[in-house]
């Protein structure tokens, strides 16, 4: 896609968000109640699929596309932009590793936005420690049988679609294999919502299997291969997790500025203060580093070089830097910036938890550390 074209499809994002997404935030956020017309919506403006080749529905863009349509719609809204984010995601997982068969079946209605997709690997006692997952695929007649309890999945219970880690094998990350799991399917029931901080009408929930039997035909690539094919997903998703980041910063500065130019202490515009001045020219310099990276890294995964450790540094510089331009708008807004009468203050909790998902921000920098040793050594 050339930058005219880009610019045409983000002015059209633009446009839907104003007028479909931002009516309701406030209302959504406090009810914690996500609207399937408004992923309906994104469908319809070509984005459930953006990334997946056009074989399977998609629209073949690449992730520098992809990024800067997130980074719009996280302008308006975190949790909206985070669905279509693992959405593509799992399509990402599914292009790049399942047989033409798998993909006949399962790419065409997630990129065309009939069906959302999810991803599932962490569990209550393996989070950072991800190839300690406990949850079982036991080889039976035909296919697999699955025990075990699933944490914190993003879009449980309105996702079609879920990518489930289990351990088919040896302890550690060699046991572990890849299963694409129905939404109906018997033996897999959902637990509880989370009730969360933030991304209020993204459903978070956990994944129960009970004697699940997935057929062999649902397994994804090898047995055995399921964590390298976690840990290559989460690559391109922590690249999209910061253009997210970007976003909200960018809407927090910008509601930010706006105010301090309005508002009145000491007879002039708040604005004026040195004080505020440099906290918002470090914030619009940290955010235009952000961007740069997120759009970086996601050039390089365009181009196949695929750089574990630039895409850790875009995810952890981007989201440290929206929780800091949104702290900081919410203390230059002052006592109205912690009110729900302001956005500024669901931007902040919405920020938060993109610093602790996808990898928290201090795996990104053993992910890091462990690529520079690798190269310095
Ligand atoms: N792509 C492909 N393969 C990868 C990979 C990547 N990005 N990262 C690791 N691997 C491979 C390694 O090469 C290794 O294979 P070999 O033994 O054949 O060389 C294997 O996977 C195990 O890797 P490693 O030894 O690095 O595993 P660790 O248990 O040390 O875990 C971290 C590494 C900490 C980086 C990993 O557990 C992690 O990312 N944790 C965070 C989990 C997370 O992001 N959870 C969020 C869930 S979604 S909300």
């Amino acid at each position: 896609m050339d930058s005219q074209q880009r610019k045409e499809l983000l002015e059209q994002v633009d446009r839907f968000c104003q007028n479909e997404v931002l009516p309701h935030m406030e209302e959504d956020d406090e009810k914690g109640y996500f609207r399937p017309e408004i992923f309906q919506g994104f469908a319809q403006l070509g984005l459930t699929g953006l990334t997946t080749e056009e074989a399977y529905e998609g629209a073949a863009l690449g992730y520098q596309d992809l990024c800067a349509v997130l980074e719009k719609i996280a302008h308006y809204s975190v949790p909206y932009a985070i669905t279509l984010s693992v959405s593509s995601m799992v399509q990402g997982l599914i292009q790049q590793f399942a047989n033409e068969q798998q993909k006949q079946k399962y790419l065409p209605p997630l990129a065309s936005g009939q069906a959302i997709g999810a991803f599932s690997l962490s569990e209550s006692h393996s989070g950072s420690d991800a190839a300690s997952l406990k949850t079982t695929a036991k080889k039976v007649e035909g296919g697999y049988e699955l025990n075990g309890t699933k944490m914190w999945v993003t879009s449980g219970g309105i996702a079609e679609t879920y990518i489930v880690m289990a351990r088919t094998g040896e302890a550690g990350p060699k046991g572990i294999s890849a299963f694409i799991v129905e939404k109906d399917t018997a033996g897999l029931s959902f637990g509880k919502a989370e009730k969360k901080m933030g991304w209020t009408l993204s459903p978070t929930r956990e994944l129960i299997f009970e004697r699940c039997f997935i057929p062999e035909e649902q397994r994804l690539a090898q047995e055995g291969e399921g964590f390298k094919m976690a840990m290559a997903a989460l690559d391109r998703g922590r690249i999209t997790i910061g253009a997210i980041g970007v976003g909200v910063a960018q809407a927090a500065l910008d509601y930010a500025i706006a105010y301090s130019l309005r508002r009145e202490q000491f007879q002039k515009a708040i604005f004026e203060f040195q004080g505020l001045q440099f906290m918002m020219a470090d914030d619009a310099t940290e955010i235009e580093c952000s961007r740069l990276l997120v759009q970086r890294a996601a050039k390089d995964f365009d181009e196949k070089h695929i750089n574990q450790k630039l895409a850790a540094m875009a995810k952890m510089k981007a989201t440290d830097t929206a929780m800091n331009v949104c702290t900081n708008a919410v203390q230059i807004l002052g006592g109205v910036g912690y009110t729900k009468e302001y956005p500024v203050e669901r931007f902040m909790r919405d920020a938060k938890v993109l610093q602790i998902v996808e990898g928290t921000n201090q795996i990104q920098k053993v992910i890091i550390a462990r690529e520079l040793q690798r190269h310095y050594q």
